[in-house]
């Protein structure tokens, strides 16, 4: 996607917006519809060439259970996650909402609900922020491939899909998150119009902040099933299935991320100043799967104690710290947050760090750490045996230094 310099405002104007965002770092991701009655990831209408006749009849065999959204919001407040994003109307074509732009919806079939005002509901009794994501790809609409080819379908089908963006920046009070997936089978911005129905929805939510899937960088990246930074001064956030699919799909314990996994990924994303989020596929009800909810309880249990080493501002580490035997690092400006996950006993010896060291203490704790400085290490002390966190075995050792700190190390070098 070709760069294009951004004015000063423009630029001014998404600090604004994103900042909460940026301090928020951690959200969870909800993917339930139609498909997950089947439990077979949220493909299998396309995977298993699932005729649309025979599919539909998922539209009115879905149950849901009571605000099944109040659950995952309660989830995701205990998990220390401070935003959410669910699906409204994933490559299935049908909307959780009570939409006037098709009969294939929550409200005229079903459920008979409007799942997006109980999902927006949620958030807010929770004090989440509100995130809507929408599949610009739709697999059931007549004009949905055709468009590609047929210049009156693809009228039909912008109207369909700008209108469907309308009514969720207009009919449920504030959104906060504007999160587009797949936009096939136009592989332009011009062929979804997507200038036009961005800064529709931008007049319509002034706040907002929306995702580059909609062929146009806007406001940040969303590398998917993988941690990579995008380039300094570009927002970005790591989207992560918990067990491989983002659709309710029961597996073993053993495909579901640990916690300990959970904590990695959150301190990866915080070491580059980007965001996780992390997803749950509910099950046909709405149910929370367990593990989700068993692994994201302990998650927030360990992020109550040290959650300052992720929230708020945070400095790039990448090109200042080298990869370590014991642990990884975040960094606050002169603050260097040590997440030591590999307990070495009662001392740790952390190479090549430059910088005058003031003072160590321990995040969950609070308490301060005995620390010899010398030329070529530092070494913390009189620590327990054995890694006194007993939620994920991660213990962080706050280092505050003189000065921004930074760590040489090299490759072939060794202390005569
Ligand atoms: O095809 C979708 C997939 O089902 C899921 O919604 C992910 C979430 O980012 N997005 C697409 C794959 O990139």
């Amino acid at each position: 996607m070709a760069k294009t310099q951004e004015s000063a405002a423009v630029l001014k104007d998404r600090a604004r917006r994103m900042k909460w965002w940026h301090d928020a770092r951690f959200g969870m991701f909800v993917h339930w519809g139609l498909y997950s009655q089947l439990g077979r990831h949220e493909w299998a209408m396309n995977r298993e060439r699932i005729p649309i006749s025979e599919y539909e009849k998922l539209a009115d065999s879905w149950k849901v259970k009571p605000r099944p959204a109040r659950e995952w919001a309660a989830l995701a407040k205990k998990a220390g996650m401070k935003y959410m994003v669910m699906t409204t109307k994933h490559h299935e074509g049908f909307c959780l909402w009570d939409t006037q732009q098709t009969a294939y919806n929550a409200v005229k079939r079903g459920p008979h609900r409007d799942l997006v005002a109980e999902y927006v509901d949620a958030c807010r009794e929770f004090g989440l922020k509100v995130g809507f994501y929408y599949s610009l790809m739709d697999w059931h609409h007549p004009d949905g491939a055709r468009c590609a080819k047929d210049e009156k379908a693809r009228r039909r089908f912008l109207d369909f899909t700008h209108g469907c963006v309308r009514e969720l920046m207009s009919n449920y009070g504030k959104i906060d998150i504007l999160w587009y997936d797949v936009a096939w089978p136009f592989s332009t911005p011009e062929g979804w119009e997507s200038k036009k129905m961005n800064a529709m929805a931008r007049k319509l939510q002034p706040d907002i902040i929306v995702n580059n899937r909609s062929w146009l960088p806007e406001d940040f990246g969303t590398p998917e099933e993988h941690i990579r930074a995008e380039d300094a001064g570009r927002a970005w956030e790591a989207c992560m299935t918990f067990n491989g699919s983002w659709g309710w799909l029961p597996t073993p314990p053993e495909d579901w991320h640990s916690v300990r996994k959970v904590l990695d990924m959150l301190r990866q994303v915080s070491s580059e100043q980007g965001n996780l989020l992390l997803n749950i596929g509910p099950k046909p009800d709405g149910s929370v799967p367990e593990l989700a909810n068993e692994r994201l309880s302990a998650v927030g249990k360990w992020i109550a104690k040290n959650g300052e080493a992720m929230y708020g501002a945070v400095d790039r580490c990448g090109g200042r710290f080298e990869w370590m035997n014991t642990g990884a690092y975040t960094l606050k400006k002169n603050s260097l947050y040590y997440w030591c996950s590999r307990w070495p006993g009662k001392e740790l010896a952390i190479g090549g760090l430059k910088g005058s060291l003031r003072k160590v203490t321990r995040l969950d704790t609070g308490a301060n750490v005995k620390f010899r400085q010398e030329k070529f290490r530092v070494l913390l002390q009189g620590l327990p045996e054995n890694c006194p966190d007993k939620v994920a075995g991660v213990v962080v050792f706050k280092l505050d230094f003189a000065s921004a700190p930074r760590q040489e190390l090299g490759t072939g070098y060794v202390v005569l």
